[in-house]
């Protein structure tokens, strides 16, 4: 580069991504609080970078991108980016990068735990045992349930849902059925998975778990009609976006026992209030959104975040980009 490209990097990633870019020759400015910049603190911040690396806790909006439209490429730390308006940042000719797959495998963990966890109350049973109320063992007390040859419904069935669906399918022999918008050859064909209509999967899951994206078609579609149309022995597991499924409703369904039981890696809103009444159910797992919480994910996440930008100069195209219109747009340049 004759003249470093200065890129602002929006939280304290993992230094193996920080360091292919300062190696690469870009200047870096690197926000060191432990808190995500507010708002204001971004927009000024990036009025003076070619570049943004940052994640779900910057609000990539429509007025962010009209105030930075000189950015050159906004890489994200995430696989989701339901933060960022992409329409806006291709019509202004901002490329998007992400990091797709690399945490897919850390997810299902936490997906595949949380079914297993809530299946056996384990984080009320932790909770009793903080309590002071283990006591005597009780022959018919805090009984769970079994998951061999139970029915996994995956709602939005793409690399996340796969892994899912293969964990269950190899530990318990689960039937998998599942609800796309277009059919996934690969997993009818790998895990025998049959696509099914929407309220077919509501009827015949025991365990629903949705790997989907959130967008305006998928906001907000776990509401009472339908969890009401659930077995009451089913357990909902939500790993993808707090806001696919309706808090209320959800906690209404459970404590009318629509449905048996939630894992939640997402809620909404993130952070809960530590008095929701989600917390204190027996038959509830809630983490605290750490699906790509390992440091094999995070530091695949770093690179990819970091590839994505080095490329993006070198070539002209990013490795994973969300939006390919935009590449090659004329757009504004740094003010
Ligand atoms: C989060 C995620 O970024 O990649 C995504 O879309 O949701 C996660 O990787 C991470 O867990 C921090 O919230």
């Amino acid at each position: 580069m004759d003249t470093p490209k200065r890129v602002l990097v929006s939280r304290q990633f993992p230094e193996i991504g920080i360091e292919l870019l300062a190696r690469a020759g870009f200047e870096l400015t690197l926000w060191q609080k432990d808190r995500p910049m507010y708002p204001s603190e971004l927009a000024d911040l990036s009025m003076n970078h070619h570049a943004l690396l940052c994640t779900l806790s910057d609000m990539i909006t429509k007025p962010f991108l009209q105030q930075c439209s000189h950015l050159e490429i906004i890489s994200q730390f995430a696989v989701g980016y339901d933060n960022i308006d992409v329409d806006e940042a291709t019509r202004l000719g901002i490329p998007i990068g992400f990091t797709p797959d690399i945490m897919s495998e850390a997810t299902a963990d936490i997906a595949f735990g949380l079914m297993i966890a809530t299946a056996r109350k384990m984080f009320f049973l932790h909770k009793t045992i903080l309590a002071g109320e283990w006591g005597y063992f009780k022959p018919r007390g805090n009984l769970g349930m079994e998951l061999r040859g139970k029915t996994l419904g995956v709602f939005g069935l793409g690399r996340i849902g796969m892994k899912m669906a293969k964990r269950c399918k190899d530990a318990y022999g689960m039937e998998i059925i599942y609800h796309n918008r277009h059919p996934n050859p690969r997993a009818e064909k790998e895990l025998n998975a049959a696509w099914v209509s929407f309220d077919t999967l509501l009827a015949q899951s025991d365990v629903l778990s949705v790997h989907c994206v959130l967008s305006a078609q998928t906001r907000g579609v776990f509401n009472w009609d339908v969890f009401k149309q659930m077995k009451p022995t089913a357990i909902f597991i939500n790993t993808a976006r707090g806001p696919i499924h309706n808090e209320p409703d959800l906690i209404e369904a459970l404590c009318s026992k629509k449905i048996w039981g939630a894992g939640l890696d997402v809620t909404d809103p993130e952070p809960m209030a530590k008095d929701n009444p989600l917390l204190s159910m027996e038959t509830v797992c809630v983490l605290p959104h750490v699906g790509s919480g390992t440091l094999e994910a995070r530091n695949g996440m770093s690179r990819l975040a970091a590839e994505n930008i080095i490329e993006f100069y070198q070539t002209g195209t990013l490795p994973h980009v969300v939006n390919p219109m935009a590449l090659g747009r004329k757009k504004n340049e740094l003010p």
